[in-house]
C-alpha cells in the first residue's frame, strides 16, 4: 500500500502521550512509528526488555500502552514473546481464542546486541510469528551511558570516558542486523527517521504482516546520551544515512536489498561534529581518528553494497512496487522523470515477465551503481530476451 504520511500520523496512537521518555528520545519515536504500522482493528501483543523504555512508559499500575504489555528482563525479552506466541498458536487452534494477534517485542542496544542476544537469536532461529524490534541508541542509557557493543568507535561514554588516555570507545560497533540476517529469517530491516518516516513505517508493516520470525533495527538517537539539542534529531539521522553510517536496507527472504543510496554521500564529520560524544575527535591532535572512522564507514558500506548487488533502473514509476497495469498507463508520464530505484535482477527479470503479460514490447535498459550501462532486457510477448 502506498504510503500517505498524513494518513499514518492521524492514526490513534498506540503508546500513549504521558509516558516519562524525555523530550525527543528517539526510543519513543520508534515505538510509535512500529505500532502506528499494525493495521487498525489488529491487536497486538507487545513484549518490551527493561531499559529506558520500560521504566519511563511502563510503571506498574499505570501503561502507556493501548495494547496487551509485558515487561521482561534483558536476558528473555525475545523467549517470552517467543512462548506467548507458541500459546497463542495452540490456543487458537483449539478455538480458545478468536482474535488475530500481531507480536511485538522491544529492546534497547544494550538488552538486544549484549545481554538478550541469546534468547533473541533462538526466537528468531525457531521461527516464531514475531518481530523483534531493537530500538538502537548506542549505550546503556537508562544507567547513565555505559558502552555497549552498538556503541561506535571513539564514542565518549561513561565506561569509556575520552580524555588523556582515552580517545573513546576503542572497538567497533557490531552489525546487529547482518547477524540477525544471517539467521535467514524471512524479513530483518534496518532504517532510521527519514523521508517522512516513510521507511520506517514501510518496513514495520513489512515486518509485523511477515509470516515467521522478523527483526527491525532502528537508530534511536538519544538527545542526552549523545549531546545533541533535541531539535537536530532529524538532522542527526539524514546525517547518519546520508554519510553511510547507518545504511537504509532490508533483507527479504535471504535477498538483500538497499533501500536507499545517498546521491552525495556525506562526509562522516557531518554525522560526528553535532554530537558531545565525539566532540574530541575534532581536536587537531585526533584528526587522525575521523578519517579511521571514515575507513570504517567506507569498508562496511562497500561490504553491503556487494551483498545487494543491485542495479539501478533509470524510468521510475510512480508506484512503490510495480504493477505492469500501471506501467502500460503510465509508461509515457514516466519516460519523462528521472530518478531511479535499486532493484536485483531476479525482481527485474520477473518484472519484465509480468509486464510482456500487458504489453508488446518491453524494453528496460540497467545501469551500475556508478551509472555504466549494464545491460538491456527486451521482452517480446511471453519472451524474456
Ligand atoms: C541483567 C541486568 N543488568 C543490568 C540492569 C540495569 N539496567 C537497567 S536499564 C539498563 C540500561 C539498558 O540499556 P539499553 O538496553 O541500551 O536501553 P536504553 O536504556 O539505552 O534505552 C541497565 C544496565 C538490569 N536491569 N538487568
Ligand atoms: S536518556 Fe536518552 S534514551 Fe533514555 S529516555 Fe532520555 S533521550 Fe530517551
Ligand atoms: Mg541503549
Amino acid at each position: 500500500m502506498s504510503y500517505n504520511f498524513k494518513e499514518t500520523m492521524n492514526k490513534p496512537e498506540r503508546l500513549a502521550p504521558g509516558h516519562r521518555m524525555c523530550a525527543g528520545c528517539g526510543g519513543t519515536i520508534a515505538v510509535r512509528g512500529v505500532l502506528r504500522a499494525l493495521h487498525e482493528g489488529d491487536r497486538a501483543v507487545v513484549g518490551n526488555a527493561t531499559g529506558c523504555l520500560e521504566v519511563s512508559s511502563f510503571m506498574y499500575p499505570y501503561t502507556a500502552y493501548e495494547d496487551s504489555y509485558i515487561h521482561n528482563a534483558f536476558e528473555n525479552a525475545g523467549v517470552t514473546l517467543s512462548g506467548v506466541e507458541t500459546a497463542y498458536r495452540v490456543m487458537k487452534k483449539r478455538g480458545k481464542v478468536k482474535e488475530d494477534y500481531k507480536f511485538i517485542t522491544f529492546g534497547g542496544d544494550g538488552g538486544t546486541y549484549d545481554i538478550g542476544f541469546q534468547s533473541l537469536s533462538g526466537a528468531m532461529e525457531r521461527g516464531h510469528d514475531m518481530v523483534y524490534v531493537c530500538y538502537d541508541n548506542g549505550a546503556y542509557m537508562n544507567t547513565g551511558t555505559q558502552r555497549s557493543s552498538a556503541t561506535p568507535r571513539f564514542a565518549d561514554t561513561t565506561t569509556t570516558p575520552a580524555g588523556k588516555v582515552s580517545s573513546g570507545k576503542v572497538q567497533v560497533r557490531k552489525d546487529l542486523a547482518a547477524i540477525m540476517a544471517e539467521h535467514h529469517i524471512p524479513y530483518v530491516g534496518q532504517t532510521a527517521f527519514t523521508n517522512n518516516f516513510k521507511d520506517l513505517h514501510t518496513k514495520a508493516e513489512k515486518a509485523i504482516y511477515t509470516q515467521g520470525a522478523a527483526f527491525l533495527n532502528i537508530l534511536a538517537p538519544c538527545p542526552r546520551g549523545w549531546g545533541y539539542e533535541p531539535s537536530d534529531l532529524m538532522d542527526i539521522c539524514r546525517a547518519a544515512v546520508d554519510s553511510c553510517y547507518w545504511p537504509l536496507y532490508e533483507v527479504v527472504d535471504g535477498k538483500w536489498i538497499l533501500s536507499y543510496k545517498p546521491s552525495n554521500k556525506l562526509p562522516i564529520e557531518e554525522f560526528l561534529r553535532p554530537q558531545r560524544r565525539f566532540r574530541h575527535l575534532f581536536k587537531p591532535e585526533n584528526e587522525e581518528l575521523i578519517g579511521e572512522f571514515q575507513k570504517e564507514v567506507d569498508r562496511r558500506w562497500e561490504g553491503l553494497r556487494e551483498r545487494c548487488q543491485s542495479l539501478r533502473v533509470l524510468g521510475v514509476y510512480p508506484h512503490e512496487t510495480p504493477r505492469p497495469g500501471a506501467f502500460v498507463q503510465n509508461r509515457e508520464a514516466d519516460s519523462m522523470k528521472t530518478g531511479s530505484m535499486l532493484w536485483s535482477c531476479g525482481y527485474i527479470l520477473r518484472f519484465a515477465y509480468e509486464c510482456i503479460q500487458h504489453i508488446d514490447i518491453f524494453l528496460l535498459q540497467a545501469y551500475n551503481e556508478e551509472g555504466c550501462f549494464v545491460s538491456c532486457i527486451t521482452a517480446v510477448k511471453e519472451k524474456v530476451i
